[in-house]
């Protein structure tokens, strides 16, 4: 089975390759083509099967590229990444995961110490061997082998992006399936983790073999791991997917033990233990007259739904995304879980990019597309230049007082509400890019950080936080998820002078970033922060991502109140002051 994201990810590893080979100019062509097939709206694998000149149509795919990408539907290769992988047969996607190295530097390592794993990696910088190359040095190598267990970690975790729509369509195929009377998915995924070991699924029915012969028939289905009875693994677009079936009558209790988070059930077993119940994958089972051994002993007193099961506890039904043992099962019984942030509660984007700078839709078509979302409002946040803007990407101040009245002008004719905004640096130091005086100008300041993002980031983030222009702290750690770790933060101190500043802390909702995550949204909101879910979207079709943003503020007990955008465009502008 190939689909659009084999592809795409293909023609990333091509760009790579190139790169790594010292090519120039051409790895970028490939990187844009792959972007553009992820993003094509129709299946480019479909476009490829009518020939070249349809895939040619896509926008930044020309003739070169859409013949590999025929090739690769046709024959299940592409010759010229073939001898690619020859050439330089070093695991470009675990060592491009070390913070620091890049396609290039592989290609370096390569031919300089023949480096082809991380393992290599590591005993090249551990014997000292990258420090005499030239462009190295001590530091680079000693930052390189600090990066190594974080890559090793990252290569064996799926991305929401990559793991939910699997999810999500597994989940509906086997709905199809006539055995399954119930099927949902469990685990981390269920949970809204930032990202995932494998996708779980469960499936109730009384015939397992069925179940499981339908699910390795799926046609996403690449390779089949492993099947037994009533339990098997597949691949399918590089995500690992676990199937379990059990029987309608104890489906509750799988689906509640199977979505974990391991200590939130450590938890609620100890709870069952105090009144003399027994927990397990099967159900609850009243043990106190009883003392036969055996998982099934004791009278069952729930199992079949997973209410049953928390019900059986004297508990309510404890959202998924709140299972971490942060405190729910605390609150759970004391009546006084949060009425969490839905996706329908959130009322506009208060980050968005333009083809001002590096988006690739106009300010009209940005609006639009937030209306078109269902938004009542949106800010046009460009970047301004600064520390780790390279390649031109940001503005200037000039520029920033040109795009001001287009911004207005669009506003004026918008179907709702427009915010001329801006996304200013928050440099090493805590100063913010733009002058004073501009920033005044503008209804909102976004500030994050793009550079210099290790160590300790608690000062610098303060320091933007009172800065008396700046509204939103985007992105407040600068992590990327498998890629780096992003800046320590003491967020209860951030988040106690966010609040005194009428500053709100980001939950950028890219699934690359995930930023705030979960455990540091529960310590801002405890320390009387507002928070915002934006999607820092590029393009009109990332508004759609503000869900990642939304299950992130739901792991971090978000409810509408503590949300900037889950506020009318009044009550934003309250805020903005
Ligand atoms: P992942 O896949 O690494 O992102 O994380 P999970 O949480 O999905 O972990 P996974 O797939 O190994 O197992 C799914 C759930 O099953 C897990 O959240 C809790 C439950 N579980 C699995 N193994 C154990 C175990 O040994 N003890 C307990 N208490 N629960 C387990
Ligand atoms: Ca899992
Ligand atoms: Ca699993
Ligand atoms: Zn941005």
């Amino acid at each position: 089975m190939t689909d659009d994201e084999t592809v795409a990810a293909l023609l990333e590893e091509f760009a790579d390759r190139l790169e790594a080979t010292g090519v120039e100019y051409k790895p970028r062509a490939y990187r844009r083509a792959a972007e553009n097939v992820r993003e094509y709206p129709e299946s480019v694998v479909d476009l490829a099967r009518e020939g070249p000149d349809a895939v040619a149509a896509i926008d930044g795919v020309g003739d070169a590229i859409s013949a590999k990408i025929v090739e690769y539907v046709q024959t299940g290769s592409i010759e010229e990444l073939e001898e690619l992988r020859e050439e330089i047969p070093a695991e470009m996607d675990a060592l491009t995961r070390v913070e620091g190295v890049g396609p290039k530097t592989v290609g370096t390592l390569y031919e300089a110490l023949g480096v082809q794993t991380l393992d290599d990696l590591e005993a090249a910088a551990t014997a000292g061997e990258i420090r005499d190359l030239d462009g190295f040095g001590a530091k680079t190598e000693s930052n390189i082998l600090e990066g190594i267990p974080f890559a090793r970690e990252a290569h064996e975790r799926s991305l929401l992006t990559e793991a939910r729509p699997r999810g999500e369509a597994v989940r509906e195929y086997l709905a199809g399936v006539p055995a399954v009377t119930e099927c949902e998915l469990a685990g981390s995924i269920r949970r809204w983790a930032p990202s995932v070991g494998d996708v779980d699924v469960l499936a109730a029915s009384e015939d397992g073999e069925a179940v499981v012969e339908a699910f390795t028939d799926w046609p996403e289905a690449e390779t089949v791991i492993e099947a037994g009875t009533g339990k098997a693994s597949v691949r399918a677009g590089g995500v690992r997917v676990d199937l379990r079936v059990v029987v309608p009558a104890e489906f509750g209790a799988a689906l509640q033990y199977f979505t974990g988070s391991k200590d939130h059930n450590v938890a609620l077993r100890n709870r069952a233990i105090d009144r003399d119940l027994k927990m397990n994958e099967y159900g609850v089972f009243d043990v106190s007259e009883t003392d036969s051994e055996g998982q099934r002993a004791g009278e069952r007193v729930a199992g079949e739904s997973e209410a049953s099961m928390y019900k059986a506890l004297d508990l309510p039904w404890i959202p998924p995304e709140l299972r971490e043992d942060r405190g729910e099962i605390t609150a759970a019984a004391a009546g006084e879980l949060p009425d969490l942030l839905s996706l329908a509660g959130i009322r506009g984007d208060l980050h968005v990019h333009t083809d001002w700078s590096d988006g690739t839709e106009s300010i009209a078509e940005m609006v639009r597309g937030a209306a078109e979302f269902g938004h009542d409002y949106v800010a046009i946040t460009d970047h301004a230049t600064g520390p780790g803007m390279v390649g031109g990407v940001g503005l200037d101040d000039a520029t920033i007082r040109e795009q001001l009245p287009e911004v207005r002008a669009v506003a004026d004719d918008a179907a709702i509400a427009v915010f001329a905004g801006v996304e200013a640096n928050i440099a090493a130091d805590g100063s913010v890019s733009v002058a004073d005086d501009l920033l005044a100008e503008l209804d909102l300041v976004v500030a994050s950080p793009h550079a210099a993002l290790d160590g300790d980031g608690t000062d610098r983030l303060v320091a933007a936080a009172q800065h008396p222009a700046v509204d939103v702290v985007g992105h407040p750690t600068g992590r990327r998820i498998n890629e780096r770790a992003g800046l320590d933060v003491d967020i209860e101190r951030l988040a106690s002078v966010a609040a005194d500043h009428d500053t709100a802390l980001e939950i950028n909702a890219d699934p690359r970033r995930l930023d705030l995550r979960g455990r540091a949204v529960q310590t801002a909101i405890d320390a009387g922060a507002t928070v915002v879910v934006n999607t820092d979207a590029h393009r009109s079709s990332a508004y759609e991502l503000v869900r990642y943003g939304v299950h992130t503020a739901r792991r971090g007990w978000a409810t509408p109140a503590d949300v900037l955008n889950a506020r009318d465009a009044d009550g934003v502008r309250a805020f903005l002051g």
